[in-house]
């Protein structure tokens, strides 16, 4: 009998371990490319070949461990999730996914089983977009969707993703070759904190996801007049931050409107030249747009883009608006999600199906390859903030249901 607290343990004294490593001395930041980055991800590798899973890193930098069927022509099944992270984030979101699909594979390797399909664990290099500010780099090359113009894509300091990846000793001419072909998938699961609070209210420890929310990102830039804090009358000032305050609270407003399937945050504002006696001249901003509903995020994208028009104009201000990133709403694939749902059950605990506000690299995969998720509880659903926290119980939990999701594959298939 296999003892799941034990495999839990395990999983997460690797998480701490890998939480460790970051770019910062006081939270954890692993960002692509850079040496924190580099060094989680050989800490991941080589977990991957201590359990006897034959690793390559891929053009892009993503870790992929191979579990070889004898079937010859066999298709492949991806079990993954991503090892970068946000600044200052928690230690879950993404590494524990990759550390307890390295556990499900560990588990098949040991067991002496052949399947009749291939696996490959996948540590996914860039999800978050932080440093180029544009997602799933990792997914998309995985995916064969990864578009090279992405290369010339610059980073806070100008320095090019094409640059990055010389860095790190890469050959972005391997990222195409690098896809896994759309007739090699059998199939994509993820494993994924939840990153909301249902689970924490409904005291269940697992979730199968049913869809994850489309997403716009846009940077937006408001140029006014930079003036004298003193010598400006108030009604001559052509105040750049004034407009992008009224633009984030009018944000605000319009996503509480539709907030039973909307959220909108601008997360990122900076002031250029800022300093406390100029009146601002230049600001920028970010916007974060999502919803399960196509119709309702393309309204809400044209409706606020008018509202940053309109506020730029009753204040003199000129409004630059870049939409860097969109992704539709996706369904997760119903077998594998009722296959899911089957194995939850089995394992004792009620099935409660989610949508997912949270972008995964599933939504990349999903154009070639059935995709499934499992959602695991969190404390108070808080992510994106070293508070990020998982129950060892709720691991074991998840090993559970994810074992017996794993073990009933083949008749799936085969
Ligand atoms: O932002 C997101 O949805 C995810 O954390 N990448
Ligand atoms: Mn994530
Ligand atoms: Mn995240």
């Amino acid at each position: 009998m296999t003892d799941y607290v034990q495999r839990a343990g395990d999983i997460l004294a690797k998480i701490n371990d890998l939480a460790a490593i970051s770019e910062d001395a006081t939270g954890i930041t692993r960002t692509f490319g850079t040496d924190a980055f580099l060094a989680g991800r050989q800490r991941v590798q080589d977990w991957m070949e201590q359990a006897g899973l034959p690793t390559r890193v891929d053009a892009i930098g993503n870790v992929r461990g191979r579990f070889v069927s004898s079937n010859e022509g066999a298709k492949t099944f991806v079990i993954a999730s991503h090892i970068d992270t946000v600044v200052n984030a928690g230690k879950f979101d993404g590494p524990m996914g990759v550390m307890m699909g390295l556990d499900l594979v560990t588990r098949l390797i040991q067991s002496g089983r052949t399947l009749p399909f291939h696996i490959e664990l996948i540590a996914f290099s860039d999800e978050e977009g932080v440093r180029f500010h544009t997602t799933y780099l990792g997914s998309k090359v995985v995916a064969g969707s990864f578009d090279n113009a992405l290369l010339a894509k610059k980073d806070a300091l100008g320095i090019t993703l094409a640059e990055v990846l010389q860095t790190i000793g890469t050959d972005p001419t391997q990222l195409l070759s690098d896809a896994l072909a759309p007739d090699e998938w059998l199939g994509y699961f993820e494993i994924h904190i939840e990153q909301g609070p249902v689970l924490y209210e409904r005291h269940v420890p697992v979730a199968v996801v049913t869809a994850i929310a489309g997403q716009k990102r846009v940077e937006i830039a408001f140029a006014g007049m930079a003036g004298h804090a003193g010598t400006v009358p108030m009604d001559m000032r052509q105040d750049a931050l004034c407009a992008a305050a009224e633009f984030v609270l009018a944000v605000e407003q319009f996503a509480l409107v539709h907030k039973n399937n909307l959220v909108a945050t601008v997360g990122k504002l900076t002031v250029v030249n800022a300093a406390s006696n100029v009146i601002p001249g230049e600001v920028s901003c970010s916007l974060d747009v999502r919803s399960n509903d196509t119709d309702l995020l393309e309204t809400a994208y044209l409706a606020l883009h008018e509202l940053a028009t309109s506020i730029g104009a009753n204040r003199l201000i000129n409004v630059n608006w870049n939409l860097i990133q969109e992704t539709a709403p996706v369904l997760c694939d119903t077998a594998l999600t009722d296959l899911l749902a089957k194995s939850i059950r089995e394992s004792g605990y009620e099935v409660i199906p989610l949508v997912s506000g949270a972008g995964h690299d599933g939504v990349p995969i999903s154009p070639v390859s059935p995709i499934a998720m499992l959602f695991v509880r969190c404390f108070k659903g808080i992510s994106h903030n070293p508070l990020e926290n998982v129950e060892l119980a709720d691991i074991a939990a998840t090993l559970r249901v994810a074992d017996t999701f794993l073990d009933s594959l083949p008749e799936q298939y085969y």
